[in-house]
């Protein structure tokens, strides 16, 4: 029987199915400190992750590992010129989490542009002596223009919900998505620095490269309108967080939704002395049917790139697809 490690706790059904196929080395602790990882990993065939880092280093310490299963969208914990050296395959979780991480992205920018959070705590604290007609201002959705970065699968998703909302969309992506897309979404496309400043409502739903770290700084934050809202569900590192922290203390910008940080779970800590932040643990996909769907398409990915199951040898969401039949080296 192949090995595998699950490094992560997940639905103990979704092991039972594992466990139908391979010997099962399950971490149901917190997430394994490196060390840890790689002398678990050493021995096995294939890995699945959610988020821990796998580098050159770790498949060198895995020298019969062939594939890693990512229970995430996201991949930047993979470094893909190592997988794609050593012929590991890498898969992740597309498309099953687009509607539930949308959702989130508008409770996160709702939250944000109408106080919400602010005035829990406020309320929680005991203040609320007398009701004011200027208590906690804030900024309407409905007929406001909203400014996506990343206009893939989920940027799609949220933008899709603008127009129960009477929004005007516009945004911005490494290149133009189709015209019938931009049709159907009523979406025009404009430069990062054009939609940081027509925006009323900016959201980060792009991946993490080297290339987008701090794409969103001082100098972008700087073009906001004073009234705005920036909402981060991507990943931490797009957002210079502690450039962010500052434009909020110095009310820059109205307020920011965020669920994923730098360094996370550090949050800067900055960002939790300013109270026009709404701050959430990267839950943007965690709702039950959504991380099901994300543990169980897992699962299917792992299977089927070991050469088990009803798929075997054709894993539905191969990352370096490549790779798939080479030895590994
Ligand atoms: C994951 C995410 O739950 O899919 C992603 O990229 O950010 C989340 O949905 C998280 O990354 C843990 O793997």
């Amino acid at each position: 029987m192949q090995k595998i490690l699950v490094a992560r706790s997940i639905f103990p059904d979704v092991i039972d199915r594992l466990k139908q196929y391979f010997d099962v080395d399950w971490n149901q602790g917190d997430a394994l400190p490196a060390d840890e990882l790689k002398r678990r990993i050493a021995d096995k065939d294939g890995a699945l992750t959610a988020g821990e880092m796998i580098d050159a280093g770790v498949l060198a310490a895995a020298p019969r590992l062939r594939v890693v299963s990512n229970m995430a969208v996201g991949y930047n914990n993979f470094d893909m010129a190592a997988f794609n050296a050593a012929n590991v395959l890498g898969t992740n979780t597309p498309d099953v989490l687009n509607e539930s991480t949308a959702d989130f992205g508008w409770a996160l920018m709702m939250a944000a542009a109408r106080r919400i959070a602010e005035s829990e705590h406020w309320l929680r604290a005991g203040r609320w002596q007398k009701w004011s007609y200027d208590g906690f201002l804030g900024s309407d959705l409905y007929g406001s223009t909203l400014g996506v970065i990343g206009m893939g699968r989920i940027g799609q998703a949220l933008a899709r919900r603008a127009k129960g909302f009477n929004m005007r969309v516009i945004y911005h992506n490494r290149s133009r998505v189709e015209p019938q897309i931009e049709a159907e979404l009523n979406a025009e496309y404009v430069s990062k620095q054009d939609l940081l400043r027509r925006a009323d409502h900016v959201v980060l739903v792009l991946p993490y490269t080297k290339e987008n770290h701090h794409t969103i700084g001082a100098a972008e934050l700087a073009l906001m309108k004073p009234s705005a809202t920036l909402t981060n569900i991507a990943r931490g590192g797009i957002v210079d967080d502690a450039a962010l922290a500052e434009a909020l203390r110095e009310k820059r910008i109205a307020s920011a939704g965020l669920d994923v940080f730098e360094g996370e779970p550090n949050l800067n800590p900055a960002l939790l002395g300013v109270p026009n932040v709404v701050l959430t643990p990267h839950i943007a996909s965690a709702t039950e049917a959504t991380r099901r769907a994300m543990a169980d398409l897992a699962a299917d990915n792992l299977i089927a790139a070991l050469g088990e199951g009803p798929r075997a040898g054709q894993p539905p969401n191969p990352i370096n697809p490549d790779v798939i039949g080479r030895a590994r080296s």
